[in-house]
């Protein structure tokens, strides 16, 4: 038995995106969804009932970064993530390979592995496709990823496809060290940058493996919008349709949008709480950066639009006032928010497969949004 089955509900008339719900151990989820991202066990500032109030139905977290602090082993030790952070929904968690490419400087990638170091205490640091399942399969998230690398924008050709092959002889490597696969669903991670040939054979490699959902990986890796755009018209239709599509790393609203157009179900980012915490806010008319002057004496909420608890409470001046103070509160009214924002546009992009227009929605999003927002 699987752990995870994909529902296809229905299908765009107007865009082609799905509609959908993934069946997980720890429950349901509606799809095209957007997983807010708690790397280290916690959604920075926020807690568990506060997701759930804003109906967060997923979250990610990171293997690279538990197996550091406090160690695999404590979270198992509690019971798994789910009671040790208290999380009684789905959880997936990425494999530690992106985290390893992008925090640290010193590696040495090979065919057993990447070598390199930690990125607190310099310490070295040894991270396979083999140590990537132990550590995941003794967190125990319902959806785990495959150790896979993420080459950086732009690569040349050949670098690509020497990369892409080691990718998938690592995602073989991975189901056979995977010790739990009927309570937590191992991901493909389909990787071979702007190379549609590349992304061919990555992803028939993957697929002949049987993985019961697949990733995109690599993109939102510094290359413009209509280039991700490109790779995922060709990307999306090489994958099964029965199995989620998971565009990792992507969540700018903009691009869930284009995304989920394109046939992804899932997506993850950093940045709405990453920008929450420097005083940016997303909303309906684009960003929103709340620590400006000249919002000094706005009492308006953060976004009209919005129906959140920061929103329906309190001013721009209020939050402004505490993200200049450096104060928590403050940084937790705009995460808050942020996530809302996403969850709920995610909602409406539902809704909108739901009655066949995702076009019309897109247009009029966009027009209120502008083209130039987060
Ligand atoms: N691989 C993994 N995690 C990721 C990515 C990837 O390519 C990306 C790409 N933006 C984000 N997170 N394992
Ligand atoms: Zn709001």
């Amino acid at each position: 038995m699987a752990a995870i089955t994909y529902e296809l509900i229905k299908t765009c008339k107007q865009s082609g995106a799905r509609l959908g719900k993934i069946h997980t151990p720890h429950g349901s989820i509606d799809t095209p969804i957007f997983m807010p991202v708690g790397t280290l066990a916690t959604v920075k500032t926020l807690s568990p009932d506060e997701l759930d109030e804003m109906a967060a139905q997923v979250i990610l977290s990171n293997t690279y970064h538990l197996w550091l602090r406090p160690g695999e082993d404590i979270v198992q030790e509690a019971g798994g993530l789910h009671s040790f952070m208290n999380w009684d929904k789905p959880i997936l968690t990425d494999s530690g390979g992106y985290q390893v490419f992008s925090l640290s400087d010193l590696r040495n990638i090979k065919e057993e592995g990447v070598h390199f170091r930690n990125h607190i205490s310099g310490e070295k640091l040894f991270l396979s496709p083999e140590k990537a399942m132990t550590i995941q399969n003794a967190l125990g998230p319902d959806m785990m990823m495959a150790f896979d690398e993420c080459p950086p924008y732009p690569a040349e050709e050949e670098y690509m496809k020497a990369s892409v092959e080691r990718t998938s002889r690592w995602a073989e490597r991975c189901l056979e060290a995977h010790q739990r696969p009927s309570d937590q669903a191992l991901f493909g991670i389909v990787q071979g940058g702007e190379y549609e040939y590349l992304r061919k054979q990555s992803a028939n490699d993957l697929i002949s493996l049987d993985f019961p959902g697949y990733a995109i990986g690599g993109l939102s890796v510094g290359e413009p919008k209509d280039v991700m755009n490109h790779v995922l018209d060709f990307t999306t239709p090489l994958l099964p349709k029965d199995k989620p599509r998971y565009l990792m790393g992507v969540g700018s609203a903009d691009s869930l949008i284009d995304g989920a157009i394109r046939g992804v179900d899932m997506f993850d980012c950093v940045l709405p709480t990453r920008i929450a915490r420097n005083g940016a806010c997303m909303t309906s008319n684009g960003r929103l950066v709340v620590r400006n002057a000249a919002y000094a004496r706005d009492f308006k909420p953060i976004d009209e639009n919005c129906n959140c608890y920061t929103c329906r409470n309190y001013s721009r001046a209020y939050i402004r006032h505490l993200v200049k103070s450096n104060e928590t509160f403050g940084f937790r009214l705009t995460s808050y928010h942020n996530l809302y924002f996403l969850l709920n546009l995610m909602k409406q992009v539902r809704e909108a497969i739901l009655e066949d227009r995702l076009l019309d929605f897109r247009e009029a999003f966009f027009e209120q949004y502008g083209f130039n927002s987060p």
